[in-house]
């Protein structure tokens, strides 16, 4: 499914006649686990982030155990773009971590193609919730391991089955600060997202 096509002026066209393909991507997981990080890494646009400091307010709220040194918290989304291809631009929209903005969900999953459940192994429960909110609704995501320093390397075997996940999800390892890195995860749930939706093609035409 497109997000869109851009609106590129005239003179774009003179440069690049081609008119990439725009598609939506949504970067999910738990509290701290480095979404911002993720989407500030890779965006070649000035990321728009709407972090709020962790306040008294939402203390007792919010959980802020295992990531102590956090300071800050996204409280709408985050809003980056990255040119895959001339042809093919993703815009990532990173979800809030926190359990008391969910009701934000829904809305920024509309038109996704398919989205990142980033883990931290240290705290994979965390991610539980993503897994589920993306597995019921059908929305193709891989699970991205995002390898703090001092976290101790599982396989990705162990993660699979802690998160017990469908054999065809795929479980990726990466550093969220590290543009590269991010990015063979975002070609990884791109193409992931592309096979999955020529299976379902083959599956109607056979009608199964
Ligand atoms: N060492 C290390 N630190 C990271 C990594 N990714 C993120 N961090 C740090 O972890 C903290 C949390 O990162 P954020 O990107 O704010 O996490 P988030 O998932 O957006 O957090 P919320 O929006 O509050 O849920 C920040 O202090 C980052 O600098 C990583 O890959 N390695
Ligand atoms: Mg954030």
């Amino acid at each position: 499914m497109a997000f869109g096509r851009s609106s590129r002026t005239g003179v774009m066209h003179a440069v690049s006649p081609v008119e990439p393909l725009t598609l939506k991507i949504l970067v999910a997981g738990g509290f701290g686990v480095g979404k911002t990080t993720l989407v500030s890494a890779v965006s070649e646009i000035k990321p728009l982030r709407t972090e709020e400091l962790l306040s008294e307010p939402g203390a007792g709220i919010d959980d802020t155990g295992g990531v102590e040194g956090k300071s800050t918290t996204t409280v709408a989304m985050d809003f980056g773009r990255i040119t895959l291809r001339e042809d093919l631009v993703l815009y990532l929209f990173g979800t809030p971590g926190q359990d008391r903005f969910w009701f934000l969900w829904d809305e920024l999953a509309q038109g996704s193609l398919g989205a990142v459940v980033l883990a931290d192994t240290r705290r994979l429960a965390d991610c539980f919730a993503a897994v589920d909110y993306f597995e019921r609704r059908e929305i193709p995501f891989v699970v991205a391991v995002n390898c703090f320093d001092g976290a101790d390397r599982h396989p990705v075997v162990t993660v699979r089955d802690a998160l017990d996940l469908d054999p065809e999800v795929p479980v990726l390892l990466c550093d969220a600060r590290d543009r590269e890195s991010v990015k063979d995860v975002l070609v990884g749930v791109v193409e992931h997202a592309m096979s999955l939706a020529r299976a379902r093609r083959r599956s109607l035409a056979a009608g199964t």
